[in-house]
Order: structure tokens, then sequence, then C-alpha cells
């Protein structure tokens, strides 16, 4: 089944990229029927108005989908398995950026964030899960970091660890998410501004897009 017309759809609604994935791999078994993952972003920092336009492109997604007899299941781009919400009881956490890479629109970089050719890591993700007999796109295998290490070197809390990413090992832990948390909790307790984001500034993707360099 052909999904530009979905893709086209809800890039007129203002989503940046949409991808369609197979997600076999990452799905728990409750979930194991939803073998596509649609990959939706917008190219905006994560804040309360992000996380409202992503919802509505999920909720495009899903009556698009429902019209057409099939089921589906959005992933909040704000889940988190530590919060108390319905889904992250239900379901093993299900991760964007695996959406991402799965229909190849970028590897996980070296900072652990999803890094797209075009717009680096300053894209926010949702994912809409469903039956639908999509064509999928073809993922990405590998990280395209090379040589670069600037997250390494300016990540405030030594938690960018220097590591590649591979589709053969993809939950290896390449970022201490313990210390970047740290800093977050520091950085409230101080009651200054708790999200750090180096990692996202510096990446030559992020500022340059194709232009990737190393200075
Ligand atoms: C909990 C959480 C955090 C925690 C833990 C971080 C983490 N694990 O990613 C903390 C508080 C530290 C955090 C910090 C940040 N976060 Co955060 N976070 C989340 C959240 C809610 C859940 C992530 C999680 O627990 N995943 C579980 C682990 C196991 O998976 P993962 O690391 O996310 O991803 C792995 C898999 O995707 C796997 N994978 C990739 N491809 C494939 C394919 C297959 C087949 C398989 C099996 C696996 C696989 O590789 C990845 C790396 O190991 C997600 C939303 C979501 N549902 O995805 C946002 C999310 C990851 N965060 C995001 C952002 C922006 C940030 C911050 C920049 C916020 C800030 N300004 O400070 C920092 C950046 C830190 C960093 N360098 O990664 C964005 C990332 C956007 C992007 N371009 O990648 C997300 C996706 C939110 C969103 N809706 O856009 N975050
Ligand atoms: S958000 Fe800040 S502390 Fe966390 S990994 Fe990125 S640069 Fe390091
Ligand atoms: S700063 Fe360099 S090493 Fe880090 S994610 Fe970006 S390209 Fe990869």
């Amino acid at each position: 089944m052909d999904a530009e017309p979905l893709k086209r759809f809800l890039k007129t609604e203002g989503a940046t990229l949409v991808g369609i994935g197979d997600v076999t791999a990452a799905l728990s078994s409750e979930i194991i029927h939803l073998r596509r993952g649609i990959a939706i972003a917008v190219n905006r920092n994560l804040n309360r108005e992000t996380v409202d336009q992503l919802i509505r492109l999920q909720a495009l997604a899903e009556g698009w989908l429902r019209a057409k007899g099939y089921r589906s299941l959005s992933i909040p781009a704000d889940s988190d398995r530590k919060k108390d919400k319905m889904i992250t009881k239900l379901y093993k956490l299900f991760c964007h950026k695996t959406a991402a890479t799965c229909s190849g629109l970028g590897w996980v970089g070296k900072n652990g964030l999803l890094i797209n050719r075009e717009y680096g890591s300053k894209l926010s993700w949702a994912t809409v899960l469903t039956n639908a007999p999509f064509r999928a796109d073809a993922p990405t295998s590998q990280s395209e970091c090379g040589d670069c290490d600037l997250c390494v070197r300016h990540c405030p809390s030594g938690a960018v660890k220097g590591e590649h990413w591979t589709l053969a090992d993809p939950l290896k832990e390449i970022v201490s998410y313990e210390k970047c948390r740290a800093l977050k909790t520091r950085r409230i307790s101080h009651s200054s501004k708790p999200n750090c984001g180096f990692c996202i500034t510096v990446c030559p993707y992020s500022r340059n897009g194709n232009n990737h360099g190393t200075t």
C-alpha cells in the first residue's frame, strides 16, 4: 500500500518530515500487530505548543487510517515511562527515534539524538503505530557522525561517551542519561532553565544542515 497520499496530507498540515518504518523488531507482544510506525517530525523545540502540534498531526493520521478501516495507536511526543500515563502502564515505551531510523529519516548521533541530514537534531518527533500494510521506507543502519566529537567535548555533564550507534546493537548506551538527567535536576534546584540541549546546538548538522563541518 502506497503511503505517499498520507505523507502529502500530513505535510500540508504542517509536518516537516513523515516516514514509514517497519518497526516489528521494536514492538512488545501486546502491540505486535501494529507493524508500521509513522514517524512524524516538526522543525521546532519540544515545548507545549510543539507537543500540541504533534498531537494534532497524530489525530489527523489516525482519522485518515480509521476512514480506511485500519487500526492505529499514537505514542505521545512527551511520553516518559517515569510519568503516570495510561499508555506507559499498558505497553513498553515505544521510542520515537526507533520509528525515525526504521523510516530512514536519520541516525542516532553520538549525542544520543536522532540526526537528520537536513535538520540535524532540532526536530521534535511523534509516532503513530498502525496495522495498515504500507510499503516501508528503507531503514538507516549506521551513524554518519564520522570523526566529529563536538557533542562529546561540549556536554557539560560528561554524559556523551563518543561511541557510534548501529542498528546491529541499537540499545547500547552511548549517552549516560543518568548524568544528563542529574544535570537537569541540579538546574531545577538552582531555579535556572532546566533543559540544557548543548548537544543539539553544537552539532554541525543542526547548525548547517548538509554542510557538515567539525569546527
Ligand atoms: C525519557 C526521555 C529523556 C530522558 C532520558 C533520555 C533518553 N533515553 O533518550 C532525559 C531526561 C535524560 C532526556 C533528555 C533529553 N531529551 Co528526551 N526523551 C525522553 C523520552 C520521553 C523517552 C526516551 C526513552 O526513555 N527511551 C528509551 C531508550 C531505551 O530509547 P532511546 O534512547 O530513546 O532510543 C533508542 C532506540 O530508539 C534505539 N533504536 C534506534 N533505532 C532502532 C531500531 C530498532 C529496530 C530498535 C530495536 C531500536 C532502535 O536507539 C536509541 C538509542 O539507544 C523521549 C520520547 C520518546 N517516547 O521517545 C524523549 C526524547 C528522546 N527526548 C528528546 C529531547 C529533545 C531531549 C533533550 C534535548 C531535552 C533537553 N533540551 O535537555 C535531552 C537530550 C539528551 C540526549 N543527549 O539524548 C527528543 C529527541 C529528539 C531527537 N531529535 O532525537 C525526544 C524523542 C522527544 C520528542 N518527542 O521529540 N530525555
Ligand atoms: S542535554 Fe546537555 S547534559 Fe544532556 S547530553 Fe545534551 S549536552 Fe549533555
Ligand atoms: S556533534 Fe558531531 S558527533 Fe555529535 S551528533 Fe553531531 S555530528 Fe555526531
